[in-house]
């Protein structure tokens, strides 16, 4: 019975994934080079469409301005529409210009704020020329030391800009604000967590809602409760998924945190159906694969999340819901572990069997010569 709900759940479970991923990338040490990598938007497409082929499982590319920037972004929306893609959403850059060095839409000089306030309605109109319904904020602004900036006047700051961007919103788009605790500022951040995000998203209005990155939290932060909580209030939209040891590592998602992953996605299923379209929560991947080859990572993060998913399927939420009213801890928790420990690989082998595509999706990719082609060439 699970068996065919799963495979009808992956039916509709699609994940979006980032245009930046298939770039090269690095720590803030070094830039490695990686032979083939995508050298512009539509190399980087056509790497996604890649990545769905062999998972049949993306929904789109999500893009970041101005490193996929173009002339005519209606070819851009075509190409993609030839692969069974589309661009999901659309990523503003508020971080590499000099101007920016104190801030972007909480700098203290107008001029600065107009202009970053400019920078992201240019990438409304980016969304109208290419049919992105999402735009996607994370806002670098904090300072690094005490006195350098007054909190509350930043905070206004930070909400009149926002409120310019919002009423320029069409009605269908939705406007994503993404937190995060620290970097590049280290003293404080103007969206330093999920509170103050809601809080912006609460006062801007119903298409205003909140990301999150699961790199962006303090150690030890309970994020399955975030979602909880976000949800219950009508006020999550979605997810940025990667994996972190230490800070915002952005390694492959469910790599080092497998069961808080599975504990994320129970959550989800409470509020969501998240094999609906279109998607009721994007689910947005945003990782450096700095080491990885990049197709590679990203067909292994659709496969991770597909099988968390399935695996967050097996809770059984009436049982669950007896334990909790009877304060049955150990009951509670063992229904959970039941159903992350159940092995649900048969389930996906059947579905990709079911959709004709290759049962090992890695093994496949690597011997289809793609990555040697693409190494030849762009060099
Ligand atoms: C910031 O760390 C972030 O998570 C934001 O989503 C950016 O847009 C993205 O990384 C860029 O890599
Ligand atoms: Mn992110």
């Amino acid at each position: 019975m699970k068996f065919e709900l799963g495979k009808n759940k992956l039916n509709g479970f699609k994940v979006e994934i980032p245009s930046w991923g298939f770039s090269d990338s690095g720590t803030r040490f070094h830039v490695f080079h990686a032979p083939g990598a995508a050298r512009n938007v539509f190399e980087r497409i056509e790497d996604a469409a890649q990545v769905n082929k062999y998972t049949g499982a993306v929904s789109g590319v999500a893009i970041h301005i101005p490193w996929d920037k173009v002339e005519d972004w209606k070819s851009v929306k075509e190409f993609a529409k030839e692969r069974d893609l589309k661009i999901g959403s659309v990523n503003p850059n508020l971080f590499q210009d000099e101007d920016y060095k104190f801030g972007s839409l909480t700098n203290s000089n107008e001029k600065i704020r107009q202009k970053a306030i400019k920078h992201v309605l240019e990438c409304i109109d980016i969304m109208r020329n290419t049919g992105s319904k999402v735009l996607s904020l994370w806002l670098p602004d904090g300072t690094n030391y005490p006195g350098q900036g007054d909190f509350a006047r930043r905070h206004s700051l930070l909400f009149e800009s926002l409120k310019e961007i919002y009423d320029a919103l069409d009605d269908d788009m939705t406007l994503f604000i993404e937190y995060k605790f620290f970097e590049p500022a280290f003293y404080h951040m103007d969206t330093p967590d999920w509170g103050t995000a809601y809080a912006l998203v609460k006062d801007l209005g119903e298409k205003a809602k909140v990301i999150i990155d699961l790199g962006h939290h303090a150690h030890g932060t309970n994020i399955e409760y975030i979602v909880s909580i976000l949800s219950s209030r009508g006020k999550l939209g979605g997810f940025h998924f990667n994996s972190r040891k230490y800070a915002d590592d952005d390694l492959t998602v469910g790599s080092m945190n497998p069961y808080e992953l599975f504990l994320i996605f129970v959550e989800l299923n409470k509020f969501f159906d998240l094999s609906k379209t279109p998607p009721e929560v994007a689910l947005v991947i945003d990782q450096s694969m700095n080491i990885k080859p990049k197709i590679k990572a990203l067909i292994q993060s659709i496969e991770n999340l597909q099988i968390t998913y399935l695996k967050s399927l097996f809770v059984d939420f009436s049982s669950l819901q007896e334990c909790q009213k009877a304060n049955d801890v150990i009951g509670s928790e063992e229904i959970l572990k039941d159903a992350f420990l159940t092995d649900v690989r048969p389930i996906l082998k059947e579905w990709r069997s079911d959709l004709g595509i290759p049962l090992n999706a890695l093994e496949a990719f690597e011997k289809s010569g793609y990555e040697e082609k693409i190494a030849k060439e762009r060099g």
